[in-house]
Parts: C-alpha cells; sequence; structure tokens
C-alpha cells in the first residue's frame, strides 16, 4: 500500500486527485459554468440531425458519474434511435396525454402550462434522432435472488438526470423533460426488467433552425437562496 492510501472499515481508500485551483480560478470557473448553463433552455423544437453514438455515450456516461445512496447507481439509460421504436413510443406518449388534458390535469394546471406552448402533440419523440429512457431500480438482486431495495433511489436518478441534461446542453445539443404520466408504456416497449421504473423521457438532438422557447425568466439569486452567516 502506498502512503497515500489507508484503510477505512476494512476497505481501501485512494488518494483523492482533485483539482488544485488558485481562489481567482475557482471564481472564475464557477461563473463561466454558471454562465454557460444559464443557456440552456427546455426546447421543444428539434432538427432530425444526426447526432452521433459516441456523444450518446458521453453524455450518459457523464449522468454515470452520479453520486448515488450506497454507490448502487440505481439508473439504467435506454439509448433509442430506431425509427419504429420512437413511433410507438411517440404514440402511448401522446395517448396518455390525450387523457392528460383533457381530463387528468386540472384547470390551474393548464393555466400554468399555457405560457410553456405544450399540448398533447408530441412529434418531438419522432423526430429527435434519439430518445433516452431513464429508468430508476427500484431494487436489485442479491446473491440468493433476493430483492433488495435501493436507497434513496429518486434523488439519485434525479441527480443523474440533472448531469445528463447538463451534459447535452454543453454538447450543444437539446433536450426537455417529458414526463407522459403515467409511464408504464415505456418499460412495455423497451421490454425492461422487473425491478426497472421509468423515471423520465428526454428526446435529444440538434434544435431545430426556426426553435423558438417560451419569454419566460429565472428567479433571482435572492429569491431561490437564503445565507445564514452569522
Ligand atoms: N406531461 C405533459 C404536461 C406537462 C406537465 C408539466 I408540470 C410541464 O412542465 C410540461 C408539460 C406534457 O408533457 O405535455
Amino acid at each position: 500500500m502506498t502512503a497515500k492510501e489507508k484503510m477505512i472499515n476494512g476497505f481501501r481508500h485512494i488518494e483523492y486527485k482533485g483539482e488544485s485551483l488558485s481562489e481567482a480560478e475557482v471564481i472564475q470557473r464557477s461563473k463561466d459554468f454558471y454562465q454557460a448553463m444559464d443557456k440552456r433552455r427546455s426546447v421543444r423544437h428539434f432538427s432530425n440531425k444526426a447526432v452521433p453514438e459516441c456523444v450518446i455515450e458521453n453524455i450518459i456516461k457523464t449522468a454515470g458519474t452520479s453520486p448515488s445512496g450506497a454507490h448502487k447507481q440505481p439508473w439504467k439509460f435506454c439509448a433509442v434511435s430506431n425509427p419504429e421504436l420512437k413511433s410507438r413510443i411517440r404514440e402511448a406518449a401522446e395517448k396518455e396525454e390525450i387523457e392528460n388534458y383533457s381530463s387528468r390535469m386540472s384547470e390551474r394546471w393548464l393555466k400554468d402550462l399555457a405560457p410553456l406552448g405544450t399540448d398533447t402533440n408530441k412529434e418531438f419523440l419522432e423526430i429527435a434522432p434519439w430518445l433516452i429512457v431513464v429508468f430508476k431500480e427500484a431494487y436489485e438482486l442479491d446473491e440468493n435472488g433476493e430483492k433488495q431495495k435501493n436507497y434513496y433511489v429518486n434523488e439519485s436518478v434525479g441527480i443523474a438526470c440533472g448531469m445528463l441534461i447538463s451534459a447535452i446542453h454543453n454538447a450543444g445539443l437539446v433536450t426537455l423533460t417529458h414526463t407522459p404520466s403515467p409511464m408504464n408504456f415505456l418499460a412495455e416497449l423497451l421490454e425492461r426488467p422487473a425491478n426497472e421504473r421509468a423515471f423520465l423521457l428526454l428526446p435529444v438532438g440538434f434544435a431545430a433552425s426556426d426553435a423558438v422557447v417560451p419569454d419566460i425568466h429565472r428567479k433571482k439569486l435572492n429569491e431561490i437562496c437564503d445565507f445564514y452567516k452569522k
């Protein structure tokens, strides 16, 4: 064992090789990243231009760097480019959305959504070259084939989705978080194992050249953050 390694609870720990930056660099990098992320928008108008598979691999690998409860990594990402499968997903998603918009969603919910310009038409599910369907693993099977619940599954997979969305934006691509509800049809269409539940559906691609986004604004820092310094 080298000097930088040690045992904790009988498990080997290795040196953390973080970056060592000056305070000025830390300030600059925090600002640059904020400014880059502040350009992200949920985009509903996609180009059908191809996105190389290696880009999809890289963004999913980025999502896979997320922290998770007891390091269970309770996520599975299905990357769908098969046009027939995309059409079937669109058809099933729209079927649910027609129910949602016509009866399941409250008047207030519909009013809140109006500025976003959403409706039951989900053509982006066919136009975007890729759909990433994120599943959460509610449990895993142990060495005896017994179900063992994973920990903080929603938090873990939610964080992974945040990192996925950041990676998509960083690559110059666009997405939106689509949550057709209920979404059991995704596990059926993709023939997923019993421990997986659909979590989020993200179309991924380039923005259409005539894409528009709603003229809405983010809360200011003082609306989302309270400091406790004294
Ligand atoms: N799932 C529907 C409705 C919808 C709900 C919320 I909350 C949104 O922020 C956007 C849409 C749909 O995708 O159209």
